[in-house]
């Protein structure tokens, strides 16, 4: 039977109405990250802290997708600094190899193979109709990448290989994962029961995280303005700085408001880094002004961040190390996707 998580539901409460439903605990959960960029406070309050809060509760594997981050032009001596980057600040943010599997995913050559595959499960129109290549794609469609077009073809291979439950992501990811669903399906339909369904699991807060510079639009690594996301390893005075230059809106309540989404966005940060309620943070900010607003925000975020910023430094010191236990990760993986793949093959015909 096909089980969804419900939308806005946190990996915590997610196993726990799978145990309630008398399934087995310890669901296999996967989930992974573009080294595009230093990672920012979106992919921490989005992805890695509900990765987090999920590590005692479920069976981890999770992935620094750096074939999916060629999608769009990289720069090699880049690339290889920030996929050893987005490394240590996983490592310091808690995942380390003791409780769950962290790799890179060209270190696994079955994510390539399993994606070439379904390229030829999928369809064009269900690739068309994925709104981030349409927004990666906009500005130009004709010199867009066909690897940004099949990007989610590559993602659903990284989550199908390992038998998920659950991915849990920010918002912006969850039609992948339906997609992932879709072509599953498919296959099993076409070629016989071979992929297990796995289910987006979004966090009820900090599921979109919104940039500091224009509040319309995600936070996202790539942006090159300054001012747009606080970044995993910004100091605390540019923390201060980008909080103090953030956009807010014009009235003067500090409520969790979607049509002021500047004032809204500040309260899902404060909330994302102090925890509590929103009805907690609203009476904490009552008749508190945006200077003060903004001034206990990047107090909050560099709190927050202080630990991991600290353990990242050190753990960049030894590449070598770094190396190391990425290959311990890739080195536990590998054997299953490989099992997966020799199905994958005698279903489909291949050899
Ligand atoms: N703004 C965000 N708010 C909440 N969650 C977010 N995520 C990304 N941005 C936000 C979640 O972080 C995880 C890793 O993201 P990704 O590396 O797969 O790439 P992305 O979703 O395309 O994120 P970026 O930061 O915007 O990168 P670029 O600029 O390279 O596209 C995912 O679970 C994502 O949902």
């Amino acid at each position: 039977m096909v089980r969804v998580a419900p939308r806005a539901l946190s990996l915590n409460a997610y196993v726990q109405a799978q145990e309630d439903q008398g399934v087995n605990t310890k669901r296999r959960v996967f989930s992974g990250v573009q080294p595009t960029g230093q990672l920012h406070i979106g992919n921490y309050l989005g992805a890695i802290k509900q990765w987090i809060t999920g590590l005692e509760l479920s069976e981890n594997i999770f992935c620094i997708v750096d074939l999916h981050s060629i999608t769009v032009p990289q720069d090699p001596v880049k690339l290889r600094r920030q996929i050893r980057e987005v490394a240590a600040i996983l490592l310091a943010s808690g995942l380390d190899q003791a409780k769950c599997s962290l790799f890179v995913q060209s270190h696994v050559a079955a994510h390539c193979e399993l994606a070439w595959i379904l390229n030829c499960v999928a369809s064009m129109g269900q690739l068309s109709r994925m709104t981030q290549f349409k927004a990666k794609a906009d500005a130009a469609k004709e010199n867009a990448r066909v690897g940004l077009f099949t990007y989610p073809t590559l993602m659903a291979a990284d989550i199908l290989l390992y038998h998920t439950d659950a991915v849990p992501v920010g918002a912006d990811q969850k039609q992948h994962v339906e997609l992932t669903r879709d072509l599953a399906q498919q296959f099993n339909n076409t070629f016989g029961e071979t992929f297990k369904m796995p289910a987006p699991v979004i966090p009820a807060m900090g599921a979109r995280v919104r940039g500091l510079d224009d509040p319309t639009k995600k936070m996202s690594k790539s942006d090159p303005v300054w001012g747009h996301a606080i970044r995993m390893l910004d100091t605390p005075e540019d923390v201060v700085k980008k909080l103090k230059s953030a956009k807010t809106d014009s009235g003067s309540d500090i409520l969790f408001d979607e049509n002021r989404p500047g004032v809204n966005n500040l309260l899902t940060i404060y909330l994302g880094f102090r925890g509590g309620t929103r009805e907690s943070v609203e009476a904490h900010f009552t008749g508190k002004g945006y200077g003060a607003l903004k001034a206990e925000v990047a107090e909050a975020v560099n709190e927050g961040l202080r630990p991991i910023r600290e353990r990242t430094n050190q753990l960049l010191q030894d590449e070598g190390e770094l190396d190391r236990i990425l290959r311990i990760g890739a080195d536990r993986v590998r054997g299953e996707a490989e099992a997966t793949m020799t199905k994958v093959r005698s279903r489909v015909g291949l050899g």
